[in-house]
Order: structure tokens, then sequence, then C-alpha cells
């Protein structure tokens, strides 16, 4: 006999693997359609466990190391974006044909309306939000959430509670696309790739592999010309809208020049003016034509593009302006989370003003490479403030020619860096690392920079 189990469906349940937002979405869903299911988390105290527990006191929850016994039971497996598919136990299972599934694959298999599919390693909250007030300017209900973080987001799942919306715009990470059989988008991007998550993933080609899944299913594609890594590895007979940042072919997004003033235009019509934005840094041009590209490939007219556009100020925690103390201005880019993302947040500020910048950043490295930012902070900065857990192998790591100074704390870390900076200067937190060593989250480091930062005199 092969190593398949037989008659999979015979009173076998789900097992639903993390205790966490998606796996309460997944659990609530499940539990709505009266879909048998069971409850799995590797740590041996998941933060949610009491949750779980309220909301389903007779499910069985199993924590701890993954037992074979009970996988290799379940119907199939149900697994979090947190949680490895190389994880040991569950590459055994999948060898036995227990078919191993992420939220998102089940979301795209149950949902009526059209999915936006939006990944990329940096850009893909502004790009879903900005998209989403174009969406809701253009008169459409839009159920927004998937990856994407923060007080009011929601799980892909829990979107389908409620009233049906027109339309599901959906942040994706490469977590979930490699649980993702076939997502089916209406239109699907790839923003754009730079190394991330390298303690998750053996390659680069490993991680962009698991974000081509995108495009898995799609009816149109958009892609990003400034970025090869945005293109489908093969051929796909569907419209293609694409985007760039300098002129637009005639079928083409991107910026055209008229007496010195630059546009956002598609074919030979100019959008907006890049100055009338509120967003700043050549990042976020290239985030605006993507959410335009995305807007124009649903039939989104120009006039409602246009608006929302003009009136969207950006994320928090994004390049977000705090103040200026004596001429030093404070800006959180917490989100700043890999080093690509810390690239264009230094480019993009280091080009808009006179002075130079003081860095803050570190915390968690992800495995991560940081030798590509040594030239931008050379160029840019004046000063390296490093924080958080991985500060020193961060700091053997560079080879640049400014000062490194190493601080205990958010309140440290900003004290150092208002001494060391000079009127005309910026300080930006800009980590180039997850937060999980020191704060809950992103939003809260950014919220520890804040706060000291109106601590200052
Ligand atoms: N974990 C275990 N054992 C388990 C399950 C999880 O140790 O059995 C750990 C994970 O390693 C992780 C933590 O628990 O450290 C949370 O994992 P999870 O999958 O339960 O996370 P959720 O609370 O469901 O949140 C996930 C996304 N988190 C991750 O992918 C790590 C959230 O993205 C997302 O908002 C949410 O689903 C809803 O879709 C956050 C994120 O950091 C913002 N994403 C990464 C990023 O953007 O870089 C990919
Ligand atoms: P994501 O959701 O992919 O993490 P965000 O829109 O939240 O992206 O932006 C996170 C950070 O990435 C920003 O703070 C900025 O430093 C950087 N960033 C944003 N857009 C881009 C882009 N198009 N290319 C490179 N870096 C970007």
């Amino acid at each position: 006999m092969g190593k398949t189990l037989k008659n999979l469906d015979l009173g076998r349940k789900s097992i639903i693997i993390g205790l966490g937002k998606t796996g309460l979405s997944v659990a609530k869903y499940f539990s709505a359609k009266g879909l048998p299911f069971e409850l799995m988390d590797t740590r041996s105290s998941p933060p949610m466990i009491e949750e779980f527990k309220t909301h389903f006191p007779d499910i069985k929850i199993e924590v701890g190391k993954l037992k074979e016994s009970s996988l290799l039971g379940a119907k199939e497996l149900i697994i979090s974006p947190g949680l490895s598919i190389k994880t040991p136990e569950i590459q055994r299972a999948k060898e036995f044909g227990i078919p191993v599934r992420g939220d998102i694959d089940i979301f795209s298999k149950a949902v009526k309306a059209p999915i936006i599919g939006v990944t990329g390693s940096n850009g893909k909250s502004t790009v879903v939000a900005l998209l989403g007030s174009i969406l809701n300017s253009a008169g459409m209900s839009v159920g927004l959430g998937g990856n994407l973080d923060g007080p009011n987001t929601k799980s892909a799942l829990d979107l389908l509670e409620g009233e049906d919306k027109d339309i599901y715009l959906l942040e994706l990470s490469s977590f979930q696309l490699e649980t993702t059989e076939s997502l089916g988008a209406e239109v699907a991007v790839i923003l754009n790739l730079s190394e991330d998550h390298m303690d998750r993933y053996d390659t680069l080609k490993e991680y962009h592999d698991a974000k081509l899944r995108v495009f898995n299913g799609c009816c149109q594609l958009v892609i990003n010309r400034d970025d090869v890594y945005s293109y489908p590895k093969k051929n796909i007979d569907v419209p293609v809208w694409d985007f760039g940042v300098e002129h637009p072919n005639s079928n083409s997004l991107g910026i055209s020049e008229n007496q010195g003033e630059q546009y956002i235009t598609y074919k030979f019509e100019k959008i907006v003016a890049v100055r009338d934005l509120k967003l700043s840094g050549q990042h976020n041009i290239s985030n605006v034509l993507a959410a335009v590209a995305l807007a124009l490939s649903l039939g989104v007219d120009i006039k409602h593009i246009k608006s929302a556009v003009i009136n969207f100020s950006g994320l928090p925690h994004r390049c977000q302006w705090i103040r200026d103390v004596s001429g030093v201005g404070f800006y959180n880019d917490s989100k700043g989370t890999n080093v690509g993302a810390t690239m264009a947040a230094i480019e993009g500020l280091g080009q808009s003003i006179n002075g130079h910048i003081v860095l803050i950043a570190g915390g968690v490295a992800k495995g991560a490479d940081f030798t590509p930012l040594t030239p931008v902070i050379n160029k840019w900065a004046k000063e390296l403030v490093l924080i958080g857990k991985d500060a020193e192998e961060m700091a053997s790591n560079f080879n640049q020619d400014i000062p490194t100074n190493f601080a205990k704390d958010m309140e440290d870390a900003v004290g150092i860096a208002s001494e060391k900076a000079s009127p005309g200067d910026v300080v930006l937190l800009s980590p180039a690392c997850a937060s999980f060593d020191m704060y809950a989250n992103f939003e809260h480091r950014g919220q520890a920079f804040i706060d000291s930062v109106k601590n200052l005199l």
C-alpha cells in the first residue's frame, strides 16, 4: 500500500492550526457553516487561547508540538500564515495525502464577488488603502482586508460576515499565497520584490515563487515595468496593464512632463500633478501608479480616480512626519520592516531635504543581508543609531562611513539621534527589521517613537 490515506472524508474533521487572528476567522467561518473542526497551535500557551475557548467551548484544542497521530487523522489542515508549510509534521501529513490549505484558499472558493489581489515586498498596504478609497469614491462597496494590519482590519474570511460587497480587495503576503491553490482574482499584481523573510525562505527564488501564485487563475494583471520580478514567469493570456515611473507609452501608465511639471499619466491623459500628491518619495509615486492601474483595469472613471488620489494622505507609520524640534524633522517609518523599504524611505526623504538623515534602525533582522543599505546610508545619512536584538549583527553587516551609535531603547535612540541632528536634518525611524523583540507589532514600535519625540523639549 502507498502512503496516501484512503476515504479521507469519512467522519474526519478539518484541523485549524494557529490560534491567532487568521485561525479565529477560519474557526468562526467553519462554525457558522456547521463544518466540523479541531484547533491546534505549536505554542504551549498561545496568547489568544482564552478567546478561542470562549468562542468554541466544545471544540478540542491541542497545543505544543504537533502530533502526527492527530494530523494524519484529519480531513485537511488549514494553517495560519505564521506557520511555514515546511514545518516537518505538516510536510509529513502532506506526504500522506492530507490537503494543506490556508484561509485565502477557502475565501477564494467561497466568495461570490470579484477579488483584487495585491502582493509585493513593499507598498501593499499603501496601495490597497488608496485603491479602496478610489473604489469607494466610484460608489462601490469594498471588502478590504487580508494581511493588512491595524486596529480595524479584517482577516479575509471575516469579510464574508454581514452584507455582500461589490468587490473584495486583499493585501496578500507570500505566507498566505503559499497555501492558496488558485486565487482566481479579477486582477492581480506583484508591486515589487526585494529580500524579506529570509528566515523562512532558503532563496529569493523561493520567496518569489510564493508571490507569483497571486497570478493563478487571474483574469487581468498589472505589472511594474521598473521591477522584473513583477512579471509572471510564463506568458498568461489575459489583459495586461503596466506602470512605471518614466514616460508612459501609448497604452500604459507612467510619469509625463510638461513645462517642468510631472504628471501621473495614462496614455496621453494627465490624471494628477505629482506635486498635488500628499504622499512623498519616488516609491509612493510608484504606489499611486499601481493603484491607478488597478482601478483602470476595473473600469473606474478617471474623475473618481483623480479625486481619491489627491485626497489620500497615506497611512500612519509609513514615512509619517511627527513634528519639528529646533529645525529637525522627526519621521516615523516603523512599517519599514525590510531592507528595500528602508532604502526607499531614506531615498525619498533624502531627496526632499537640504540636510542629512540620522537613521534609527534595528530589531529582528529576519536573516536579511544589510549590505545593499550601505551606499544609500553613505549617500544620505550622517549618523546611525541602532536598537534591538540584532543591532550588533546589523552593524557588522554594514560597511558605512558614518558613525554608529547603540541605544538601549527607543527613548534613548531618539535622545541620541536628536543630539546628533542639526537644523535642516531629519531623524528617521526606519528599522529595516521586524519589531517583535521589543514590541507587540510595528504600530507599537511607531507609537514608542512618537511618544519619545513628543517628550523632547
Ligand atoms: N505561530 C506559532 N504556532 C502556530 C501558529 C502561529 O508559533 O501554530 C506564531 C507565528 O510564527 C507568528 C504568530 O504565531 O509569530 C502569529 O501567527 P499567525 O499566523 O497566527 O498570525 P495571525 O494573527 O493570524 O496574523 C496573520 C498575519 N501574520 C503573519 O503572517 C505572521 C498578519 O499579518 C495578518 O494581518 C493576519 O494574519 C490577517 O490576515 C501581519 C504580518 O506581520 C501584519 N505579516 C507579515 C508581513 O506583513 O511582513 C507577512
Ligand atoms: P507593506 O504593506 O507592503 O509593508 P506599506 O505600504 O505598509 O507596505 O509600506 C511599508 C514601508 O515600505 C513604507 O514605510 C516604506 O518605507 C516602504 N515602501 C512603501 N512603498 C514602497 C515601494 N513601492 N517600494 C519600496 N518601498 C516602499
